[in-house]
């Protein structure tokens, strides 16, 4: 057990039974012409944690923590998609359309794959979800319980949709969850602070935050 410096206090790092687990660093939120870029959103601003979560990917897979990532996306044949989410907002880009990376945030695209540099290694185990949240319709429960999985260590985007989200169905299922500040990333700067400020608030009411370097002492 080591203690990783952290807020609202100091996280409790069991290396048996933590797991980092990335949260949808697909082409599709974080490169022009995904989904992401589709609503309106600048890209860049989440891309430019690609750096931090690869170091942080690097450290887990060097102490022997397991390694998760999530993918949002949906069948080809479009039959795990609510026509609620497909008809949500205004995209100029729908779920399920042909886009300049293929078709959106669908399983198997091009647009739809984690990023190359965060690519999963073999044997890591790879989640797609139709969801924001990564227990929803998906065998994540399942796989972490046969582990022998506690804890979580939260990366990825974005910071207050599909990872707050997920950070939430993992707290109530009774995982201890802290995200990394560095290593995750909105769209809006202003709903990142909100949404680490809710997770830490009222004694770690969802969970812990902390900074990277502080995380990547604890892995060393
Ligand atoms: C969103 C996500 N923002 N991965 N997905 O639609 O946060």
């Amino acid at each position: 057990m080591v203690d990783i410096k952290a807020q609202p206090f100091a996280f409790p790092l069991n290396v048996e039974k933590a797991a980092l687990i990335v949260i949808d660093m697909q082409r599709d939120f974080t490169e022009p012409g995904g989904f992401g870029e589709t609503l309106g959103n600048d890209v860049s601003l989440v891309s430019a944690i690609v750096p931090d979560v690869k170091r942080l990917l690097e450290a887990a897979r060097a102490t022997g923590l397991t390694v998760i990532h999530t993918m949002e996306c949906h069948r080809p044949d479009l039959s795990d998609l609510p026509e609620a989410k497909r008809n949500r907002g205004n995209p100029s880009l729908r779920i399920g359309d042909q886009g300049p990376m293929g078709r959106i945030l669908i399983s198997g695209e091009y647009g739809t794959d984690i990023l190359p540099a965060l690519a999963p290694t073999p044997g890591e185990l790879v989640i797609e979800k139709p969801g924001k949240g990564a227990f929803y319709a998906t065998p994540l429960g399942d796989e972490l319980k046969s582990r022998g999985i506690t804890q979580l260590i939260f990366a990825g985007v974005t910071t207050e949709v599909c990872v707050q989200t997920t950070m939430r169905e993992a707290n109530d299922r009774g995982y201890d969850c802290l995200l990394v500040e560095e290593a995750t990333a909105s769209y809006f700067p202003a709903f990142k602070q909100a949404a680490l400020d809710m997770i830490r608030a009222q004694g770690g009411i969802v969970g812990w935050t902390a900074h990277i370097d502080d995380v990547l002492e604890a892995l060393d």
